[in-house]
């Protein structure tokens, strides 16, 4: 069999973290129209009969960093290619122009020696396209794959170009007493990760950049309903007032939201008790 760790990189919003979730069928990375929605490496396992590919969704890298949270993601994305990892899918978004992102990116790229696919993305979109900037890019790839996140399209195809250049081996992690696929969140973890992509679909602006997500307690009751208490950490009293909304209703928005998407993974009844918190410290969080 064949096995070995993959990296998807790119910069923001390209698409790392839905083609992650559309490949292996299931939700493991929270996905958003906002930049530098992944905040730290997400390990996810697909296996089929040809073997084991350890994907690790990386968070996208930002050319010009503007804050320490960002420049601490921008690191963590560079530790995890640094990382004994055999091949990088390299993921752009053809719809927008290349910008100084994309140089950052193919930096960090080129100082691993290891195989390397320039995977387009978002071809589902036909206009506006930039793709021939990106054709400028091919000579520093092994292969270029066309493909949608979205709807699935070609996804086969970059499987079989993974499977291909990844070295014979026995599989990486064990997934036989597994229920979630392989995942490196715990339920906490992934609950606040859900939280946080409902805060950031529902605010605007800048404000999902103030803010993360903490899980203080999960406990099922006796009468099978699962019981949440979470909290949003910000950094100011006027974003607390923005995510809480008016007559609280973004806070809600958030909650029910975020409540019927746990509703569904769990199969279980779910009560959320959410708040909001001013944290001077709510940056060490992430
Ligand atoms: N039309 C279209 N939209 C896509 C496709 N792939 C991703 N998107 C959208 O692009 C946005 C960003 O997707 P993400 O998967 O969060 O992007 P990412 O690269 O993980 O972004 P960061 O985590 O911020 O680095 C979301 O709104 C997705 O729905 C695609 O193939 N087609
Ligand atoms: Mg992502």
């Amino acid at each position: 069999m064949k096995s070995g760790i993959v990296a998807l990189v790119g910069r923001p919003n390209a698409g790392k973290s839905t083609l992650l979730n559309n490949i292996l069928r299931q939700k493991v990375s929270i996905t958003s129209p906002k930049p530098q929605t992944t905040r730290f490496p997400i390990q996810a396992v697909y296996e089929d009969e040809r073997g084991q590919i350890v994907f690790v969704d990386t968070p996208g890298i930002f050319a010009k960093v503007k804050d320490q949270v960002s420049s601490r993601i921008n690191l963590r994305t560079e530790e995890a290619i640094e990382q004994g990892v055999d091949l990088i899918a390299y993921i752009v978004d053809h719809t927008r122009q290349r910008a100084e992102e994309e140089n950052k990116v193919l930096g960090i790229v080129r100082k691993v020696n290891i195989p390397k696919i320039l995977v387009i993305n978002k071809v589902d979109v036909k206009a506006p396209t930039h793709i021939v900037q990106y054709r400028f890019m091919e000579e520093e790839f092994d292969e270029v794959i066309e493909l949608s996140a979205f709807t699935g399209k070609h996804l086969p195809l970059l499987l079989n170009a993974i499977f291909e250049r990844l070295p014979e081996g026995p599989a990486i992690v064990d997934t036989a007493n597994m229920t979630q696929p392989g995942i490196n969140l715990d339920s906490k973890m992934f609950i606040a990760e859900i939280i946080r992509e409902k805060a950031f679909l529902t605010l605007r602006k800048e404000v999902p950049y103030t803010l993360t997500t903490v899980v203080d307690d999960v406990a099922e009751r006796e009468n099978g309903v699962m019981y949440i208490k979470a909290r949003i950490l910000t950094s100011a009293d006027r974003y607390k007032g923005m995510i809480i909304g008016k007559n609280a209703s973004t806070i809600k928005e958030i909650g029910a939201t975020a409540r019927k998407e746990l509703e569904v993974a769990s199969s279980k009844k779910v009560y959320l008790e959410l708040t909001v918190e001013v944290d001077a410290h709510w940056a060490d969080y992430i």
